[in-house]
């Protein structure tokens, strides 16, 4: 694969509505776009960091700095005949994940264009609907959450994610529990509780949660092995997996019952397979999280939800949830009956709407193979 050109593309699009973790509230994606073009193709990808480093060590900054200054010069001294052995040639820069799965991911598109693959069968995809559920920010109200909680059951979502932190979990779940009895429901504390938090977590038992996903600190397996043994509830592992060797970790102590996978958080797509892998030969059930990405994001992680183990609903959910106008046409959409129907195009199975792009885009860099 010969790539003659990078463009690196800072992007601004604004939420229709707030996001709100126990970490941060947003209220634009802030991110980066890779687009790489050679021998007449173009492939896009997507950086999962946002603008400050909350969630992960990572941000946009951190990233677009990575790319420019080690990435790239890598990738165009290097002659890498599949998008698979790009990893082998950044494996020198130590950490750095979402940096480069970005780039990456935007050599998948490329080569599964390149081949007249979609993507997802280019990956090994093994389902050609994907069930979805949503994240729901923390709220200004209750009644503002449950009000958003029945509008997604309407729109057809599989399951709920809540984001929980201290002050707005147990009284919270009370009242969705009263209202909505029946619903798949699950929780995400984002690492905002510890060890002293062991005996307020066991009051989350009584709301019949399918998972609570990173309750303890953002970089522990220890302590979360320890609450794990403490729980019925299977504990659903995020930040704390960073790569493969942090899976094996993660199921040897117990410390969780679930893997959220994210592509990003583990450096691409190569990582997030080999830990799908483990995790269906070890009987752990994953399901793909999300950073709340614009559609090329998305449509990647639509692509890797057709593995064989992403047998959960996931966090991946319809683009206008999010955004008026989306990066890609058509944008993502949901059936009402809460699925996925992936794209039978090649590569990430939608175009990017590069006007569109480009009237977002606050930063550009170019970078051209001498
Ligand atoms: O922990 O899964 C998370 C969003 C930003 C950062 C971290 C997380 C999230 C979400 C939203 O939960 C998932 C989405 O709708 O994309
Ligand atoms: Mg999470």
């Amino acid at each position: 694969m010969t790539i003659e050109k990078l463009i690196l593309r800072e992007i601004s699009l604004p939420f229709i509505h707030f996001f709100e973790t126990s970490f941060c509230r947003v209220y634009e994606k802030q991110t980066l776009l890779v687009q790489v073009e050679g021998e007449g193709t173009t492939g896009w990808g997507e950086c999962a960091a946002a603008e400050g480093p909350f969630y992960s060590p990572e941000d946009l900054y951190s990233a677009r700095h990575v790319i420019s200054r080690h990435i790239v010069p890598a990738l165009f001294e290097a002659e890498i005949g599949k998008a698979e052995h790009f990893q082998s040639v950044v494996g020198f820069i130590r950490g750095h994940p979402m940096a480069k799965a970005a780039v990456e991911a935007a050599l998948f598109d490329w080569e599964s264009k390149r081949l007249e693959l979609p993507l997802w069968e280019f990956l090994g995809g093994v389902r050609r609907t994907i069930p979805c559920g949503v994240s729901i920010g923390i709220q200004d109200t209750p009644q503002q959450l449950l009000a958003k909680i029945e509008e997604e059951l309407d729109s057809g979502y599989r399951r709920i994610k809540l984001k929980i932190k201290p002050g707005w979990d147990v009284d919270i779940l009370k009242r969705v529990r009263d209202r909505f009895p029946d619903v798949p429901l699950m929780v995400d504390a984002n690492g905002a509780y510890g060890v002293e938090d062991f005996e307020h977590l066991a009051k989350l038992e009584e709301f019949r949660l399918l998972m609570i996903e990173q309750p303890l600190y953002h970089d522990d397996l220890i302590e979360h092995s320890r609450l794990q043994k403490e729980l019925k509830t299977p504990v659903c592992l995020d930040e704390s997996i960073r790569h493969l060797r942090d899976a094996q970790h993660a199921i040897e102590l117990e410390a969780c019952r679930v893997i959220n996978i994210k592509v990003g958080r583990v450096g691409g797509v190569v990582e997030a397979k080999r830990i799908h892998d483990y995790c269906l030969q070890q009987g752990v059930p994953v399901w793909c999280g999300g950073m709340l990405e614009t559609g090329v994001g998305r449509a990647f992680n639509v692509a890797i939800s057709t593995l064989e183990n992403f047998v959960l609903p996931g966090d991946v959910s319809a683009s206008h949830r999010y955004f008026e106008k989306d990066t890609i046409t058509p944008p993502v959409e949901v059936t009402p009956e809460g699925f996925i129907e992936v794209s039978t195009a090649p590569g990430i199975g939608y175009e990017t709407d590069i006007e569109w792009v480009e009237r977002v885009t606050v930063h550009k860099d170019s970078f051209t193979r001498e």
